[in-house]
């Protein structure tokens, strides 16, 4: 397998940087693909972006991912909350798997506490910022190299 990290983004990220602000921040999804890129060329890896509205369609990158990528971190926004499907489509993946908020969603209303991809996630990073996605990808080159 090589060195290539999956970095998967769910619904209303697209807007990041103009969506609530207050609680996102202002870099946009473009700002946190160039960081990712550059960090994990420091580290030796590589990074693919998606990013989609729709559940199915992420569940269709991790399928994908299983044949071409060692590791995944995946921001599965409001389907966090929902999705057994994702949930579901994370277990077929062998690598390590990285769940990522941007916001303390344990400070935010109750329905955010609980999360479906944590009973999958090797590590979860929540209220780091957008800083969290490179947070997630120093923990995956460190679990990858292992
Ligand atoms: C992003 C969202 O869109 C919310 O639905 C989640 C997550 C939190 C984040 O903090 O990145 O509840």
């Amino acid at each position: 397998m090589t060195g290539l990290i999956q970095i998967i983004n769910g619904p209303n990220l697209n807007l990041l940087g103009k969506r609530q602000p207050e609680i996102y921040g202002f870099e946009t999804l473009e700002d946190v693909e160039a960081d990712c890129a550059a960090l994990a060329a420091d580290l030796g890896l590589q990074c693919a972006f998606y990013q989609s509205n729709y559940e199915g369609a992420l569940i269709d990158c991790i399928h994908q991912a299983r044949d071409k990528a060692a590791g995944i971190v995946i921001n599965p926004a409001a389907y966090t909350h929902t999705s057994v499907a994702i949930l579901d489509a994370l277990k077929t993946f062998d690598g390590p798997v990285i769940e990522v908020h941007i916001s303390n969603v344990h400070q935010r209303e109750d329905f955010r506490h609980h999360s479906y991809v944590s009973l999958r996630a090797d590590g979860v990073i929540a209220g780091c910022g957008t800083e969290g996605y490179q947070l997630a990808l120093r923990r995956l080159a460190t679990l990858i190299a292992d």
